[in-house]
């Protein structure tokens, strides 16, 4: 905190938003622009997810169909805000192609198991959350406004942040419902700091500029459709059309009970997230390795294989998972994930050492991690090619 304090002079007679841009840089963030907050900025947006609840897409997060209508109106967090800071945090391990390069040799290699690259390392809702709390306090110095005038928002808020980080005109959404930069690719998880200070008041010195809200983003995906053809569930209806229920992110990490049979095949070895929307879009050659040590993976998570962490158990998950968004989906559904990529890899042409190993770990816990978990151990035994 006390470098981004003294990369910017408080308090000052005539506080800019360069000064906030020296601050964000400070604090390893990138500045995706401002949004004017007025209201029915979000309308158009509000009744495409009332379309998407309709068909009954959000499976069953039920967070996503309580009060829709509060994710496209930001003063329902912060009453009389006025403008929304869009921020994104980088956290890519390595330079786009290498990863790119990296991700496709572990999605080859059944014994592995792919974690999502966002979670192998620190729970970005606290890092991204810490990191606006500190914008926020160094804007309320500047400005001499009350803390309370700002609200940090990151993902769990009601709130429709990519439709939002849209307007701020830095990115646009792409086809795979991802925002998109030209500079970082989609490889930024999105924060929102939301404040009840105006535009005009943000922008006190010539030469910046706020993006007028009703402005439509245009897009820069032009004929591409790599993300739609290379989904592994084929969870895109059409262009920026997902049907969550067939996502291995939200099977994966949102959806608490059996996956559908048909489905377990199709998702490999992913066994928490899915990054394949992603790293088959072209923007992300450009993407850049993160900033921050945050997000550096943990316990081996970046080159794991599904049997060591098959055997872990409910405390080893718990222990290790500390301070990781892993933790939150709990032993059960972490056994149940890793027991379908078992399986899956029991489809493959595997080595007798190999084979063995898989078979051996599935049998061995088999009976002791409830029913759920003995139904996908079952499932996954019945894949065995060689049986
Ligand atoms: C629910 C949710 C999910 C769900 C549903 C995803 C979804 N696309 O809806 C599931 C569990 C599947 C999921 C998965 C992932 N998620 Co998520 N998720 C969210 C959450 C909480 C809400 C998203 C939402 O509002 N969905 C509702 C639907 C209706 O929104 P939508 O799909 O964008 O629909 C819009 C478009 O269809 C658009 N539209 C329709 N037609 C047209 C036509 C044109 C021309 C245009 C421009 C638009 C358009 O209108 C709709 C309304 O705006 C946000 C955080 C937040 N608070 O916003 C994070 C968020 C979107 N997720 C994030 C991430 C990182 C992921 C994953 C990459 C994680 C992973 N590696 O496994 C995957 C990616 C899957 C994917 N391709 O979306 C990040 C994305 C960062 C970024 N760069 O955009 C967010 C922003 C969290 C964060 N704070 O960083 N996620
Ligand atoms: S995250 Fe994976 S499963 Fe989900 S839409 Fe993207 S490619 Fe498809
Ligand atoms: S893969 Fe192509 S269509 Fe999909 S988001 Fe990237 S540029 Fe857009």
């Amino acid at each position: 905190m006390s470098h981004v304090k003294s990369s910017i002079s408080t308090p000052h007679a005539n506080p800019s938003l360069s000064q906030v841009q020296n601050a964000l840089q400070a604090l390893g963030l990138l500045d995706l622009g401002l949004v004017s907050l007025k209201e029915g900025l979000l309308d158009a947006e509000l009744k495409r997810l009332f379309q998407w609840l309709d068909d009954g897409r959000q499976g069953d997060m039920l967070y996503m169909a309580r009060s829709p209508n509060q994710r496209a109106d930001p003063s329902q967090l912060l009453p009389g805000a006025q403008t929304a800071l869009v921020v994104g945090l980088s956290y890519l391990p390595r330079e786009g192609p290498q990863w790119r390069a990296d991700e496709e040799q572990a999605l080859e290699d059944p014994r592995r198991a792919v974690v999502s690259v966002y979670a192998r390392g620190r729970d970005y809702h606290k890092v991204l959350r810490g990191r606006l709390g500190q914008l926020a306090q160094v804007m309320a110095e500047l400005w001499q406004r009350p803390s309370s005038d700002f609200r940090a928002c990151v993902d769990s808020a009601p709130l429709m942040e990519v439709a939002l980080a849209a307007k701020a005109q830095k990115g646009w959404q792409g086809k795979n419902t991802l925002l998109l930069t030209r500079e970082q690719g989609s490889m930024i998880f999105l924060g929102v700091l939301l404040t009840r200070l105006s535009a005009e008041q943000l922008l006190a010195q010539k030469g910046e500029e706020a993006m007028p809200a009703d402005v439509s983003p245009a897009g820069h995906c032009g004929s591409c459709t790599d993300c739609l053809v290379a989904c592994p569930t084929q969870a895109f209806t059409g262009p920026y059309q997902l049907d969550a229920r067939r996502c291995i992110s939200y099977l994966t990490i949102e959806h608490e009970g059996d996956i559908e049979e048909s489905l377990r095949p199709l998702m490999g070895n992913r066994v928490y997230g899915c990054d394949d929307c992603q790293r088959v879009c072209p923007w992300n050659r450009f993407a850049r390795k993160a900033t921050l040590p945050d997000f550096a993976a943990r316990h081996g998570l970046d080159a794991a294989n599904l049997v060591s962490l098959f055997s872990w158990t409910e405390d080893e998950f718990n222990d290790r998972h500390q301070g990781s968004a892993i933790r939150r989906i709990g032993h059960a559904r972490w056994l149940r994930n890793l027991a379908i990529g078992l399986g899956n890899a029991l489809r493959e042409p595997l080595s007798n050492v190999d084979r063995k190993a898989v078979r051996d770990a599935l049998k061995q816990r088999r009976g002791q991690c409830g029913a759920m978990v003995n139904r996908h151990i079952d499932w996954a035994l019945a894949q065995d090619r060689e049986a």
